[in-house]
């Protein structure tokens, strides 16, 4: 019993450290603006450490953190210096989240970023 504790304990230590080791750190650079019937950009960072990550296929799913408008499915650009650049036409302004994909050599990685969309 005590055995499979430590066991699993260990398993947990070795995912996480490995998350850790080959993670991307997707942050909002440039967040969209609200106004009727109009899109703005919306521009991602990715990093690893310090040091900016390119060449990413990205896309991310945006929803209000609030209410329900569905999901708005975003492509995003590279733009070559590690942000990636898209563009949206939000039903509002307000708090949204986006579920950032992004994939590179048959690597996955994941985010979930929360910003504020303003009213232009
Ligand atoms: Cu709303």
């Amino acid at each position: 019993m005590m055995k499979k504790r430590i066991f699993a304990l260990l398993m947990l230590v070795i995912v996480l450290a490995g998350c850790k080791a080959g993670g991307v750190d997707f942050s909002i650079e440039t967040a969209p603006s609200h106004k009727y019937g109009q899109s703005f950009p919306i521009v991602i960072k990715a990093v690893e450490g310090s040091e900016a990550v390119t060449g990413l296929e990205i896309t991310a799913n945006l929803e209000m953190a609030k209410m329900d408008h569905g999901e708005i499915e975003v492509h995003f650009t590279n733009n070559g210096d590690g942000t990636y650049e898209g563009e949206v036409e939000l039903p509002m302004a307000g708090e949204w989240i986006a579920e950032v994909q992004a994939e590179k050599d048959g690597e996955t990685y994941e985010g979930t970023l929360e910003f504020d969309v303003e009213e232009e």
